[in-house]
């Protein structure tokens, strides 16, 4: 794949070639600021209520309590809608992966005072879990996973569970996710590792470790804190966590994840005879789902393409070509 930086102007958000080859380094950038602090307070107070609404939730199938009850809200939420589309995360996510690119999957990451923060992990395929991937890549690509966009929807802090990662590692996988994982919710907040309190929402990334023997290199971990508005991007493959929220303060916080990959990308291939994705304790149909063209055109057609959401709003093309 050729990268190339481009000029930065005005309503222009490409990344320059110091940017990119930061990112290429380290496997994250940011923060970026998508709205300030007051403006995201305001649109989470909002949305907070939107969201409760679910008559036209993509996945209705979805049951409570389990990890996929809020995926793909883009799909029906109109701020959600937006933020997905918006150029200041699009032409970062273009400049990195190509002019065509997709969004396909959204999710909420709360954690709540006294939460376990979010343990060590990768994602090439998504599959970790049912040990089936979720996007393949063309044959032969230098690239695998997705790039996403993680942006705090409240303050996250070091005391209220901001990311971690650990540069440079995204082009190494220490996981093999084709095994798949064991699901308990039994797991959540009981385990410290290493003197913090982490899990994965009821999965343990151990079981499917490369090499059993391995242990992530924490003292090469960093922290990134976000200001409510602000994001974060970062290659799935590498490898990143949260803090615990310490309960200091009696804020939630709320992490909105996006994902995007080039439209070569085929999402769901494994998933075309049962139409069902199951993971994380549960599992929707894929009825509803499509991927959203943030940018450019698909030349591929491996995907079913979603143009407005499930309410009738248009997506837009934040980089047409
Ligand atoms: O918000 C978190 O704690 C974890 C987020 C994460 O793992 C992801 O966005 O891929
Ligand atoms: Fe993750």
């Amino acid at each position: 794949m050729t990268i190339q930086a481009q000029q930065v102007s005005p309503g222009s958000f490409f990344l320059t070639r110091d940017e990119l080859a930061d990112f290429h380094t380290r496997g994250f950038l940011g923060p970026f600021t998508l709205f300030e602090p007051e403006e995201m307070k305001a649109n989470w107070k909002r949305e907070r209520l939107q969201l409760f609404d679910r008559s036209k939730v993509p996945y209705p199938d979805a049951k409570p309590g389990t990890g996929v009850y809020d995926y793909d809200r883009h799909l029906d939420n109109g701020f959600l809608a937006d933020v997905v589309c918006r150029p200041e995360i699009v032409h970062r996510m273009s400049s990195i992966l190509g002019p065509d690119v997709i969004c396909w999957r959204s999710e909420f990451f709360p954690k709540y005072p006294g939460d376990e923060g979010t343990d060590w992990h990768q994602a090439d395929t998504f599959g970790g879990g049912d040990g089936v991937p979720h996007i393949v890549w063309p044959d032969g690509s230098d690239f695998g996973g997705a790039l996403t966009i993680w942006m705090a929807m409240t303050d996250a802090t070091e005391e209220t569970a901001c990311m971690q990662f650990i540069p440079g590692t995204q082009r190494t996988m220490y996981y093999d996710e084709s095994k798949g994982m064991h699901y308990d919710p039994s797991r959540v907040n009981q385990k410290e590792v290493n003197g913090v309190l982490r899990g994965f929402f009821g999965y343990d990334w151990r079981e499917i470790q490369v090499d059993p023997n391995w242990e992530p290199d924490e003292s090469k971990a960093v922290s990134v804190p976000c200001r409510a508005g602000q994001f974060i991007i970062f290659w799935s493959t590498l490898m990143h966590a949260s803090l615990p929220h310490l309960g200091k303060s009696k804020e939630m916080r709320l992490g909105f994840a996006a994902r995007y990959v080039p439209t070569s990308v085929t999402v769901y291939e494994a998933m075309k005879e049962s139409n069902v994705v199951t993971e994380l304790g549960g599992s929707f149909s894929l009825d509803n789902f499509g991927t959203v063209l943030v940018s450019g055109r698909d030349e591929y057609g491996h995907n079913r393409m979603r143009t407005e959401t499930t309410r009738g709003k248009p997506f837009s093309n934040a980089n047409p070509r």
